[in-house]
């Protein structure tokens, strides 16, 4: 039988079948699918080939299909092993607020960053418009200029309020789609809007702790409607790039990618140098400030 990882936790995994049926599954045996090494076999949002439950035995998953896309996480800070956190994802919906809390500019540029590596269709969400007046309301649009300018689509919400939700419905129709965000961001309040019943408790833990990065996370996949999936992330901040070599970094940059042929060294890290024509268009003003800055972060620390 073929389906769906809606839930995995190591070797054991919810799997729902073309029917809509939902099984408990296991993974026996290893399947290598990356150049690096993983943790955890299957992952949320794989599609497997499962031989389903006997009397006492649970359904076996038999095959996974290639992953058309990923993301991935250092399973922990010395780890030279990886978790894959959910895979084929089409779009990441990364979540941005100017207050209560303030997002960084550079969560939101590494996501990017992640989203153009592993070919996932970003969106920026600037949610808790509600909340912007004055000078905050100024600087949202600055960023929602800077990222507009970029080619990302950006949609606003107050989700509080159910503000501007129906943009994101047709953002996320038809595709599998993963919210992520800073804790307190409002990704739990979104997708209670978008999907009634669902009652998540809002406010993470982790929100309260400070921790909750590599503690042990539920990632879930529900059903929006009959074509659509959002996955949940709750604990996961931000994820890595694994199997790119550093000179690659700035062509996940695309405002960098016009100038990097014109570089003096073709492996040119846009860095020290010299006739670094990214540097020179960034001292120009031509590529901001903040993004060559978080270039700069990315480059000397991928994770
Ligand atoms: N003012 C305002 N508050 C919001 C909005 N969205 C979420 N919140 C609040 O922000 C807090 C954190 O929301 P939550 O969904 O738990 O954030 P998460 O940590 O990203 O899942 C909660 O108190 C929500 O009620 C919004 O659009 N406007
Ligand atoms: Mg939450
Ligand atoms: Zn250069």
């Amino acid at each position: 039988m073929k389906g769906t990882v809606y839930e995995a936790i190591g070797p054991r995994c919810l799997v729902k079948d073309e029917a809509g049926q939902m099984h408990r599954a296991v993974v026996r045996g290893k399947f290598r699918l990356h150049r690096f090494q993983t943790t955890n076999p299957v992952a949320v949002g794989d599609v497997v080939h499962f031989s389903p439950a006997e009397k006492r035995r649970p359904a076996v998953i038999q095959q996974i299909e290639p992953r058309k896309t990923f993301l991935v996480r250092r399973a922990n800070k010395l780890s030279k092993r990886y978790q894959i956190i959910a895979a084929n994802i089409d779009r990441l919906f990364i979540l941005f607020t100017l207050t209560a809390p303030p997002t960084s500019p550079r969560f939101v540029d590494r996501l990017l960053v992640t989203a153009e590596a592993y070919h996932i269709e970003p969106f920026i969400v600037i949610n808790k418009t509600d909340l912007y007046e004055g000078p905050l309301l100024a600087r949202k649009e600055q960023w929602r200029r800077l990222y507009a300018s970029l080619g990302y689509p950006v949609l606003e919400t107050a989700a509080i309020r159910n503000d501007g939700l129906e943009s994101l419905r047709e953002a996320i129709a038809g595709r599998t789609n993963l919210i992520v965000g800073q804790s307190g961001a409002g990704k739990t309040t979104i997708l209670n809007a978008l999907i009634p019943g669902l009652d998540l408790p809002t406010q993470d833990i982790s929100h309260y702790t400070g921790k909750g990065r590599h503690t042990t996370t539920r990632v879930r996949m529900y059903d929006y409607d009959a074509h659509t999936r959002i996955i949940d992330t709750p604990g996961i901040r931000d994820f890595g790039l694994v199997g790119f070599e550093p000179y690659e970094i700035s062509h996940f940059f695309p405002e960098m990618r016009p100038y990097i042929p014109h570089c003096r060294f073709n492996n040119c890290l846009h860095n020290t140098e010299p006739g670094c024509a990214v540097r020179a268009a960034a001292a120009e003003g031509k590529i901001a400030p903040e993004r060559y800055e978080s270039y700069l972060r990315i480059l000397a620390n991928p994770y």
